[in-house]
């Protein structure tokens, strides 16, 4: 499963341009790549990009001024064809040959306009003096730092503890296999293969994922852990040649403290969860335990398959736990157990009638803390069901720092709630900077449904 979009002949610009749409600047996406340095890359700055409209054989460049941004994307005009937009193009900054304003001179390259151009230009060189002194151009550092934004703690033959794609209340040890752009193929280091050596399940998570963790967390916070098959042999597997080398605390992302004092999340209390296995559903759950360093499981009120499995852990400061009422407050259906009927629940019957109390409101991390997404806005983002797939996406709806993404040409059902800070979202062209595929939309938009996900519809885990 799973398609190349450059192979199946999409292409962000002509999608954006054909349809009107936004994508999210870069400056949005914390991790992502050159974020620090976007608030300085703007329309109307003015590079020195490869010209491909000539006939020399020698590779030239020519003077470029950015007409639009879309994420990494640039839509460019040739300086000389001024309010022509018929030969504008876009180009990726992250991989195209472009360059600040004189890179040509320092590195011996010819500047060369197009031959429409030159044939309108009678002095170049005063014509490029008038026009570029001062002008605003990319960093100069701009490659470097963006090499330098791609390196990457991980490599091949590092252990890690992950989720359990099958059991989601426990982890696993697994082994890098692959990292592209800062996301980890990880193989479950007892998964077995098949009969010709292929691995029969991996899982895909960027190395800031809170289901990726350092070797020995799940003991030091008390969360459960597969015990590896020692019986199972990965050993002609390339991941498992060499040594393995244990993942340690500080490759990892540090979350926030939260101090567990006198008043903390206790067995028993209610709140308002996103779905680990629907993640377009808010649901009516409960802590069903509360592990160390801020860590607690939550299973999910009525769909609780009864012996713990499906509980799932989050930390306290996880966006995907909301203090009840939450839904309510901010206009988002909550999904409740069977049962319940979502226009008559309320919490404090519900409270009542379990005999439970809500958590805390102080408890949660809803802070706002403020981001430029808004809705409408494309970026690439991760069906994080499917999570190898970084797909074409739009923000759908923005509460506090929810974002409800939009997989472009699914139904709704597909729809998944993220953390505006969530490592697996991508300013569009962040696919083509990595090299990692890109999925496009299949077909055109579904005729929107008022139907909300199904809540009883459980996807498959992960
Ligand atoms: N196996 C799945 C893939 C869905 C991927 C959706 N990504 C937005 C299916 O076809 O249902």
């Amino acid at each position: 499963f799973g398609q190349d979009a450059t192979l199946a002949g999409f292409d962000w610009g002509s999608y954006l341009e054909k349809n009107g749409y936004l994508a999210a600047p870069v400056f949005c996406f914390r991790h992502a790549p050159l974020c620090a340095q976007w608030d300085d890359i703007c329309v109307g700055l003015k590079v020195e990009v490869l010209n491909s409209y000539t006939t020399l054989h020698t590779k030239v460049y020519w003077i470029a001024t950015i007409v639009l941004l879309a994420g990494y994307k640039a839509l460019l005009r040739f300086k000389g064809f001024e309010d022509d937009d018929s030969r504008d193009f876009w180009c990726n900054l992250g991989t195209a040959d472009v360059h600040p304003i004189g890179w040509c001179a320092v590195n011996s390259k010819l500047l060369v306009p197009p031959q429409e151009i030159h044939q309108k230009i009678e002095d170049l060189k005063s014509y490029l003096m008038e026009r570029l002194v001062g002008a605003d151009t990319l960093p100069v550092d701009f490659h470097v730092k963006m090499a330098d934004s791609m390196r990457c703690p991980f490599r091949q033959g590092i252990r890690v503890e992950v989720v359990d794609r099958s059991q989601v209340r426990r982890t696993r040890l697994a082994v890098v296999d692959t990292v592209i752009g800062g996301r980890l193929r990880l193989l479950y280091e007892d998964e077995g293969l098949g009969a010709s050596g292929e691995v029969l399940s991996d899982f895909w998570c960027h190395m800031q994922s809170p289901l990726v963790h350092y070797v020995g967390w799940s003991e030091r916070v008390g969360h459960s852990i597969k015990r590896t098959d020692p019986n199972v042999n990965m050993g002609t597997h390339p991941a498992f040649h060499k040594p393995l080398q244990d993942s340690v605390p500080h490759q990892f992302k540090r979350l926030r403290t939260v101090y567990m004092g006198e008043t903390f999340f206790e067995e028993g209390m209610k709140l308002e969860a996103v779905d680990p296995l629907n993640l377009g559903n808010i649901c009516v759950a409960s802590v069903r335990k509360v592990l160390l360093d801020g860590y607690i499981m939550v299973g999910i009120d009525g769909v609780e398959i009864g012996d713990g499995s499906d509980w799932f852990c989050y930390h306290a400061s996880s966006y995907a736990i909301l203090p009840v009422g939450y839904c309510q407050d901010n206009n988002i259906p909550l999904t409740v157990p069977t049962g319940y009927v979502q226009a008559t629940f309320t919490w404090p019957k519900y409270l009542e009638e379990t005999g439970t109390v809500a958590a805390p409101g102080r408890l949660f991390n809803t802070d706002d803390i403020g981001h430029c997404f808004t809705s409408g806005m494309k970026l690439e983002a991760v069906d994080l069901m499917e999570p190898r797939l970084v797909c074409v996406a739009t923000v759908r709806r923005c509460v506090g720092r929810l974002l409800l993404l939009h997989f472009d040409g699914w139904e709704p059902e597909f729809d998944q709630w993220v953390d505006c800070q969530s490592p697996e979202i991508y300013p569009v062209g962040w696919c083509e900077i990595t090299g990692y595929q890109l999925q496009p939309p299949i077909g055109p938009e579904p005729p929107q449904s008022q139907e909300r996900p199904n809540p009883s519809k459980k996807a498959k885990p992960f």
